[in-house]
């Protein structure tokens, strides 16, 4: 009886598997990256409800520059251009336009086959920080399937039927070459707070664009006592609602979600809250952060309390474009 139950078992597995792609996302082959040359590989697992993929066309998200695709045998390639929300710097020189979406069509994958789709350029050093999406759209000989839904702040990606395959771009706060607006750069940072046996330093908020509802904000907390302590919340006239988040890549799925039960500050420790990793969440935001003001927060320990912080806002901005770039030789020629 045992072995035909775990048959039937393996039979339900199988069935489960072969219902609708929900379980065979595009998504990015590397999903974390720093600004500086990026390949993105577009992954396809699975055609339409069975049917084969003849057409797949990919979006290069604002902030992903100098695009090139890469062709493939027996499909024919189409690249659109347009201009870019502005200009940037790459390898010492100016670019306001380029490729913004690419299509490679007339191709065979078969719905039980895997291919990839490939794009190679630069991560612009003001994508530091912030996630790219790349919507894609597969196309099949009857229908077709947009990845094309992006995450709302502090939403799961893996609640989405259809996520975009996104890439999270890591702050390139490790970049000192540029001299001017990392994250621990002497410009704009609030002066360091001293709360009990903490001290919070290096703080600050992103500037926001209009529209936006959301905002990160960053700091370092060093717990200099014997017993360890934890970030729970906060809260600021300037918002709805602040939430202490964590961000990491789950699945090859970028989420953000509030850390539970509060963020650990270790006896003795040092815990830093940088654009790709912890930060606190400004949410319902009704005036967004412009660049050179100040926004005040609370932030609430367990054990220290409430602690008063006025964060200057500015953006990621001249973290340098390909500056954190491994072995092509241009890192430091931005301004
Ligand atoms: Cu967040």
């Amino acid at each position: 009886m045992r072995h035909l139950f775990i048959q039937f078992a393996a039979a339900t597995a199988l069935t489960a598997a072969s219902l609708g792609t929900a379980n065979a996302h595009a998504t990015l082959e590397t999903a974390e990256a720093s600004p500086g040359g990026y390949k993105a590989v577009v992954r396809i697992g699975h055609g339409c409800d069975g049917q084969p993929t003849h057409t797949v066309r990919v979006e290069v998200p604002e902030g992903y520059i100098g695009v090139r695709p890469q062709p493939k045998a027996g499909w024919s390639l189409n690249i659109e251009r347009g201009d870019y929300a502005h200009a940037y710097t790459l390898h010492g020189r100016e670019v306001a336009s380029g490729v913004k979406a690419v299509t490679w069509s007339g191709g065979p994958l078969d719905d039980a086959h895997y291919d990839e789709f490939v794009l190679s350029g630069t991560l612009a050093g003001d994508a530091g920080g912030t996630s790219l999406f790349f919507r894609t759209v597969q196309t099949c000989t009857e229908g077709t399937v947009a990845w094309d839904e992006i995450p709302a702040e502090g939403q799961d990606p893996h609640a989405l039927d259809h996520p975009a395959p996104g890439l999270v771009v890591l702050a390139s706060n490790d970049n000192h070459g540029g001299g001017h607006g990392h994250a621990h750069g002497a410009d704009a940072k609030a002066d360091a707070v001293t709360a009990g046996d903490l001290e919070i330093g290096a703080a600050w908020a992103r500037a926001m664009l209009a529209g936006q509802k959301a905002a990160g904000a960053y700091l370092t907390v060093t717990n200099k006592g014997a017993e360890a302590d934890r970030l729970v919340g906060g809260s600021s006239a300037r918002a709805g609602k602040v939430e202490v988040h964590t961000m990491e890549v789950v699945d090859d799925v970028m989420t953000m979600r509030p850390v539970e039960g509060g963020l650990e500050i270790p006896a003795g420790g040092t815990v830093e809250l940088k654009p790709g990793s912890f930060h606190m969440m400004f949410m319902d935001v009704a005036a967004p952060f412009a660049e050179g003001e100040t926004v005040p927060v609370t932030l609430t320990f367990e054990k220290a309390g409430d602690v008063e912080l006025s964060l200057p806002v500015r953006t990621v901005k001249g973290a340098g474009s390909g500056g954190h770039d491994h072995g092509h030789g241009h890192g430091q020629s931005h301004d």
